[in-house]
């Protein structure tokens, strides 16, 4: 089997067998039982992960809370400091945490460099950030007093990500928490441990070589009842959630019951609208990158199209044929479009997906298929597909991670938007068109209800500049750039009276 460097890699990011497992710092806690993390590229052990059990978590939670004690009197810019130090490391690491990403997650090494870009993005953001966590002064109705507000550390924030962003997202978090004051411990998905792994073996290097607390960063590799301690642990002030939206309403309410604050990135049904008036060039490329790309596990990847019946036939006739090119194979070698889905339960649901559509009346453009013989062993390979649907199916009002694209044509733009509307998910969404008119509605009051609207480019690809997250069942937080850092962050106002005198406010007189 080739190799593509892979072994090397794993080597320089400290990944062995038999790995320690859950760490805080330098120091392990897991004790608990082994799982062994596949690659869905070729089918092969990676590496096994030793999982941390309750013991372990009140250890790392113990590291934590003392961490936090320490790092909240760290001067903001300083913390940016350390933050532009892992944005350094991250830069030397980023061939190998690529390859990690794509061989133990299954994107392409083009996204996998992509996702480590993004970490490098959102540290540089972070660090000027760092001198950045304003807040406003406001005048007082009393004389000789003055009013204004700032922001604290919030202590610890839990961060429990999916496997589809196995390294970036938990960067978005921790570059934001850390120069904020916060400590972090992160839960990653048991897909793809040895990514986590990396990152905190990365991690670790900065923390001891500026002498700092163990636990301002940990990573618990553990299952979801450890999951859950962790979203009903009153001393972890915020959860960032990243996953199902129907895992992520049971986080929403737990957290919510204990008057936590969390922050949900939920499920995504995103529509690309090709109008009449689009680019048709630069609207395929737009749709088969946003429906293939990652093997359609965004939760920005594009599920939609909806096409304007004077164009409706050409787009079709021109995806067809470009689905026709894709090649479908290993992703770290960089001649392949599409890689595999991430395990083999997967590759179920997006069959079932295919089935349910064809019950509900969808017509296949293009045929799906799993991928069988030579170099498609792991059984994790599938062939995006393509298929003619109403908005209406339930199956079309659902997500499905993986690569199946619908298409739903429309008359006038007002229906257009009134449809891609039409699902229970607000992440993204997209116009195609070269009409200022319509790319204005789009985006107005009456337009998308999505947290991201974008025109002329696609739903994926989100730069960490900008607020990320949707509305409705996408949940309703936000992540990375904007003004996001204020999640990580409790708001005080403060009023000083500088007379001799105590004027209440509100004209209220009391005398003694
Ligand atoms: C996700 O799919 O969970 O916009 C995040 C994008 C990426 C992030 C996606 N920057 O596709």
């Amino acid at each position: 089997i080739k190799d593509f460097g892979i072994e090397k890699s794993l080597q320089n990011l400290g990944i062995k067998d038999e790995n320690k497992g859950t760490s805080t710092g330098g120091k392990f806690f897991a004790s608990g039982k082994s799982i062994e993390s596949y690659s869905p590229a070729d089918g092969r052990l990676i590496a096994k992960v030793k999982l941390s059990n309750e013991k372990d978590y009140d250890k790392v939670i113990e590291s934590a809370q003392k961490a936090f004690l320490e790092f909240r009197t760290v001067p903001a810019p300083k913390r940016g400091e350390i933050v532009r130090q892992l944005g350094q490391k991250l830069r030397e690491y980023k061939d190998d945490l690529g390859k990690l990403v794509s061989y133990e997650m299954g994107k392409s090494l083009q996204e996998g460099l992509g996702e480590v870009q993004e970490m490098i993005d959102i540290c540089d953001f972070a660090v000027g950030l760092s001198r950045q966590l304003h807040g406003y002064t406001m005048h007082s109705e009393r004389p000789g007093h003055r009013m204004y507000e700032q922001y604290h550390p919030l202590g610890i924030v839990s961060i429990i990500t999916a496997f589809n962003f196995p390294v970036a997202v938990w960067a978005w978090n921790t570059a934001l928490a850390w120069i904020c004051g916060n400590v972090t411990i992160w839960k990653p998905s048991e897909k793809t441990p040895l990514c986590a792994i990396a990152c905190q073996n990365i991690m670790n290097e900065v923390l001891a070589e500026n002498n700092l607390s163990e636990g301002i960063s940990s990573v618990l590799v553990a299952d979801h009842t450890i999951g859950q301690k962790l979203v009903d642990d009153k001393r972890i002030t915020l959860v960032s959630f990243t996953g199902s939206t129907r895992v992520g309403r049971m986080v929403s309410s737990k957290v919510a019951e204990r008057f936590g604050k969390s922050i949900l990135e939920l499920g995504g049904n995103n529509a690309i609208i090709i109008s009449k008036d689009a680019d048709l060039d630069m609207s395929i490329i737009g749709a088969v990158f946003g429906a293939v790309g990652t093997a359609g596990q965004r939760c920005t990847s594009t599920r939609r199209l909806i096409i304007h019946e004077s164009v409706y036939d050409e787009v079709k006739n021109r995806l067809a044929k470009a689905y026709g090119q894709l090649k479908i194979g290993n992703p770290l070698d960089e001649n392949m479009h599409v890689g595999p889905l991430i395990d083999v339960e997967a590759v179920n649901q997006y069959e079932l997906a295919i089935e349910k559509c064809k019950k509900e009346g969808g017509k296949f453009v293009v045929e799906g298929g799993v991928l069988k013989g030579k170099d498609y062993e792991s059984g994790c390979y599938v062939k995006p597909c393509i298929a003619e649907v109403k908005n209406s199916y339930e199956i079309v009002q659902h997500e499905t991670f993986a690569p199946i694209l619908y298409l739903i044509k429309y008359k006038t733009l007002e229906e257009a938007i009134a449809i891609q509307n039409d699902v229970p998910q607000g992440l993204s969404s997209a116009i195609m068109t070269q009409n200022l008119r319509e790319a204005e509605l789009f985006l107005s009051h009456a337009g998308s209800d999505c947290g991201i609207a974008n025109v002329n480019i696609g739903t994926s690809g989100a730069e960490i500049g900008g607020a990320f997250g949707g509305e409705k069942e996408t949940g309703g937080g936000r992540e990375s750039g904007s003004d996001v850092w204020k999640y990580y962050m409790r708001r005080q106002t403060n009023t000083i009276n500088y007379t001799a005198s105590l004027p209440l406010a509100q004209g209220i007189k009391f005398d003694l």
